[in-house]
């Protein structure tokens, strides 16, 4: 079994109801166990900022599905919600990100895990660490030495709904 985090985003279509849809999905699967999952968070949009704010959360679970079998699972559980995206980091009904897989590192034509933004991202950043809060990264550091780098505002933005 190996653990697993992803970061769960929506701000379309009433997020709140996509996500927590989301997460009685994982639940439910035969090889997923032990969902942790932090609370629901309001964030402000970060990179196109013109659309509407998100419901972001971190789930953390075990699981003996292989990454790339992880990733098939959040792609086909995306779109059972009618996942849309019309524009590259536009408005999104649902969008499930690996964010680490165990300690592995991994680079190929569908997948970087970890995931390369984690670290520019207060929506990921403080919901992982409210159910890890000593989570070391897989190049050995602890996540929550990297708060003081995030950017204040997103930080300060970020309200638990
Ligand atoms: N911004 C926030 N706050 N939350 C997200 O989940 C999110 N996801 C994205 C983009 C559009 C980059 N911005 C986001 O994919």
């Amino acid at each position: 079994m190996v653990d697993a985090f992803i970061g769960l985003g929506s701000n379309l279509e009433n997020p709140q109801e996509q996500v927590l849809l989301a997460l009685t999905r994982l639940r439910a699967h035969k090889d997923i166990a032990n969902l942790q999952v932090s609370s629901l968070y309001r964030s402000k949009p970060y990179g196109v900022t013109n659309q509407p704010d998100f419901t972001n959360a971190v789930a953390k679970f075990s699981t003996n599905l292989s990454a790339l079998e992880l990733l098939d699972l959040l792609q086909t559980i995306e779109q059972e919600h009618k996942r849309v995206r019309l524009i590259h980091w536009g408005p999104r009904t649902l969008d499930l990100d690996l964010l680490y897989y165990g300690n592995e590192f991994i680079n190929n034509e569908r997948l970087i895990v970890p995931h390369p933004q984690i670290l520019l991202r207060a929506f990921v950043v403080i919901p992982l660490l409210e159910i890890a809060p000593d989570f070391k990264t897989p190049d050995g550091f602890l996540l929550r030495d990297i708060i003081p780098k995030l950017p204040k505002d997103d930080v300060e933005g970020l309200k638990v709904i």
